[in-house]
Formats: C-alpha cells, sequence, structure tokens
C-alpha cells in the first residue's frame, strides 16, 4: 500500500437556496472539467462518492416553496453532515462541489463534529462576494443561500440551527473578497466578531498580506482550517459562471494564492467549491478554473 492521502468527493447538487436557477448543475459540470483524473495525477488516491439525493424543485408541494425550501435543504444539510463527518473520521479530505452556498451548512457541520470529538477546534476561510451572515429577520430575499454563515456560528436561521451541534468559533473564523453586503448584514458582520477583509482591504494591503492575516487569525489555536470557495469571490471576467456576480472581485492569481497559502499552511482540512452555475458559465471557463484552484488547495505549484 502507498502512503497517498485520499480525497472523498462528494457533490450537493442543490439550488433550492436561490432564486435564480441553475447551480444544482454544478458537481456534475467540475467533474466533466476532469476533476478526478487531475487530483489523481498530483499523487492522490481520489474516491468520488457521487451526488447527495437532492428532490426535484418541481416534485415538491408547494407549501415547500413558501418556506422557501428549508424542509429540503434541512435534510440535505443533514445527510452532507453525516457524510463530512465520516470522511474526517477516516483521516481523508473532503472536498464538497455545489450547489449554492448553504450546501456548506452541512459540509462544514460535519467537520466540526469530526472535531469537537477530539476536542479540537475548526477554523474557517470562506471566500464569497458576500457575507452570507442574514437571519431571516434581516435577509431582503429570504434565500437560504445568504444565510449560512450565520447558522455556523449559531446565531442564525431557527429551522436549521439544530445541524450545528458544534459552533463555529467567530475569532478563528476569516471572509475573503467581499463587496455587496446587505444593509442589516453589515451591522451583523461587524458585531460578529469575525475577521472579515473587503475587496478594499486586498486592494490597500495585496492578497498576501491579507492571507497571512485570514491563516494566522483561522488557525490560532484551531486543529485545521477548511476553505469555504464560493466562485463569486473571483470576478465574473474570469469566472463568469455564477448565480450572483459582482464585479470588482479577485483576480484569478488572487484566487489561486488563497488557496495556495491555506496550503503551504498545513492546516488544509477540506474545501467547499459553491455557487457554480453552468447555466452562466461560458464555455465551461468557471468550471476549469474551479478545478484548477482545487489543485492548488491540494499544493499544485508554478515551478
Ligand atoms: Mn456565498
Amino acid at each position: 500500500m502507498s502512503n497517498k492521502r485520499t480525497i472523498e468527493i462528494i457533490g450537493a447538487p442543490s439550488d433550492l437556496g436561490a432564486n435564480i436557477r441553475g447551480s444544482n448543475m454544478g458537481p456534475a459540470a467540475i467533474r466533466i472539467a476532469n476533476l478526478k483524473t487531475k487530483i489523481e495525477q498530483q499523487g492522490f488516491r481520489v474516491v468520488d462518492l457521487g451526488d447527495l439525493h437532492v428532490p426535484i424543485r418541481e416534485s415538491l408541494n408547494p407549501e415547500i416553496q413558501k418556506e422557501l425550501y428549508l424542509e429540503p435543504i434541512r435534510a440535505i444539510c443533514a445527510d452532507l453532515a453525516d457524510i463530512t463527518e465520516g470522511i474526517m473520521d477516516r483521516g481523508n479530505i473532503p472536498i464538497t462541489l455545489g450547489g449554492d452556498h448553504s450546501v456548506a451548512i452541512g459540509s462544514i457541520a460535519g467537520i466540526l463534529r469530526h472535531f469537537a470529538k477530539k476536542n479540537e477546534e475548526l477554523g474557517l476561510i470562506w471566500i464569497d462576494a458576500h457575507a452570507d451572515i442574514n437571519t431571516p429577520t434581516t435577509s431582503p430575499s429570504g434565500n437560504i443561500h445568504g444565510m449560512p454563515l450565520a447558522v455556523l456560528l449559531g446565531d442564525g436561521h431557527k429551522g436549521l440551527l439544530d445541524i450545528v451541534t458544534k459552533k463555529l468559533r467567530p475569532q478563528n473564523t476569516a471572509l475573503i473578497a467581499i463587496r455587496n453586503i446587505d444593509d442589516e448584514e453589515k451591522r451583523i458582520l461587524r458585531e460578529s466578531g469575525i475577521k472579515f477583509f473587503t475587496m478594499r482591504d486586498i486592494d490597500e494591503k495585496g492578497m498576501f498580506a491579507v492571507m497571512r492575516e485570514a491563516i494566522e487569525h483561522a488557525g490560532n489555536g484551531t486543529a485545521g482550517i477548511h476553505a469555504s470557495f464560493d466562485i463569486d469571490g473571483i470576478d465574473p471576467r474570469y469566472a463568469p459562471g455564477v448565480s450572483t456576480p459582482v464585479s470588482g472581485g479577485l483576480t484569478l492569481r488572487e484566487a489561486h494564492l488563497c488557496l495556495e497559502m491555506i496550503y503551504e499552511s498545513k492546516k488544509l482540512v477540506g474545501m467547499d467549491l459553491v455557487e457554480l452555475n453552468p447555466i452562466a458559465d461560458v464555455n465551461a471557463q468557471s468550471a476549469h478554473v474551479i478545478v484548477d484552484l482545487i489543485l492548488s488547495g491540494l499544493g499544485k505549484s508554478i515551478v
């Protein structure tokens, strides 16, 4: 037997947390961009667990739609949490393919649970154009993909909180590349205690300095760092295939540097790649960007 590390891939093809359709096709597009082979070529063993069961939106009764798909999203996140906890327990690296960002409630809850059993903490670096820290009372749209970070911190949607049996610590959470925050959300963000770096901060300090601070913050007293990468954190010039594009985002190199530095910190435990919307993509460009980013997170270097 070789001593290769094993990556376990799980698809979470749900766009139920968003009002714009299409991110449910994300996992397929990322796989078609040759994810498994490329990770194997980098020297890892890869197990693809396939996709979670996600109900078809049109098959759900209208009452569920009125609740903005709370029940199915809950079930998806609960299943996903069991899966990522299992992957971590096996000593492997979970990579979750979204889906909209609501699935990160599940992927991260499972990883938190794994560390909680050993009395250890998890650090989180969340890359996103948005803060995803709304609650049902502050969210202008009510869409659950704008709420996952609040839920993980234990102050979010009551209907989802019980999935997060071990909360994320704000003092180990860093948010990067934000540039579009709802008014009420600004207050929540300032009061949350998490470390956030806006695009303005990245302009001013540079990505290298920002990542050094973010890793220091997420790594301080934690057993590892999870990267939750919303592809809309990248500028739509480089990754147009998203549901909610916001201009003025990360360059391709800034996005790679982010994951390269997390890898080099030797603290990376897992990744989410979410919000790819193949309907909005151009010739699968954004799906290929995601595969390349995953490789950077797994230690691919230029030379
Ligand atoms: Mn997001």
